[in-house]
């Protein structure tokens, strides 16, 4: 199939956050494809809401993001991503590049959730300031071990691709949320990160090829782009940093 760019959709997600539903903007923007970022309009969270509760016969997602294209309404990042990505030809047509993508940007949501959990380690019903001991607690295992695990794992892939992108010579969805990941990484551990970047030297590249893409470029730049803040997934507390 032909990517198309004239496909509509909307996304709901937290109107304040970039949050997992940054990885479904930065698809979709870097796509050119007309979205419309429903929470942010006029009425938009208070129709989030109603299709959490009823989605008129379809399946009630169980939380943001979600989009809707079409007849279809679809949850899960992951999915959401691989359900859109061939229109919007950022993915391989084979079934084998749609599995790896798909297995690789699974394995980034768990980082999603692992980098969460550095802030929230004891669950997200209490506040930052009622867990700190025990998110200093994670967060040091996860900036000595988890970031590295995960982002040497993602560097041995470029490595065996042969790069610029993680399947190769074109970008897929998958490089927009290995460049947001590190984005968020940077953000919440800079120090960590800082002292790393030398063993994820592809990686690094990566980002900045993606960044340089003109549409994302274009959107990184634009008030559409929320900045980091801590109320989303990467937020800076400098205590949880490496020292
Ligand atoms: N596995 C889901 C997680 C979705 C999720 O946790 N969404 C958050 C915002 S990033 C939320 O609003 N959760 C509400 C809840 O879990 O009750 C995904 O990847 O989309």
């Amino acid at each position: 199939m032909k990517p198309t760019r004239r496909a509509s959709y909307e996304l709901f997600y937290w109107p304040m956050i970039q949050g997992r539903g940054e990885f479904v903007r930065l698809a979709l923007e870097d796509a050119g494809a007309p979205y419309v970022d429903v929470a942010r309009e006029p009425d938009g969270m208070k129709r989030m809401m109603a299709l959490m509760k009823d989605a008129g016969g379809g399946l009630a997602p169980f939380a943001p993001p979600f989009l809707r294209t079409g007849k279809l309404l679809v949850a899960q990042t992951a999915n959401i991503l691989a359900i859109v990505a061939p229109a919007l030809g950022l993915v391989g047509k084979s079934e084998g590049a749609r599995a790896y993508a798909h297995q690789v940007q699974l394995t980034i949501m768990d980082l999603v959730v692992e980098a969460h959990d550095t802030h929230h380690p004891l669950g997200g019903s209490l506040y930052y300031e009622d867990q700190k001991p025990e998110s200093k607690q994670r967060s040091a295992g996860f900036v000595k071990e988890r970031i590295p695990k995960h982002l040497g794992w993602l560097e041995r892939a470029l490595a065996a691709s042969g790069g610029p992108y993680l399947f190769g010579r074109k970008a897929s969805y998958v490089d927009l949320s290995a460049f947001q990941v590190v984005a968020g990484l940077d953000y919440a551990f800079p120090r960590a990160m800082k002292r790393m970047t030398r063993s994820i030297r592809r990686l690094r590249a990566l980002s900045e090829r993606v960044a340089e893409r003109p549409r994302t470029a274009a959107y990184l730049a634009s008030s559409r782009r929320i900045p980091f803040n801590e109320h989303g997934i990467f937020r800076r507390y400098p205590e949880l940093d490496e020292a």
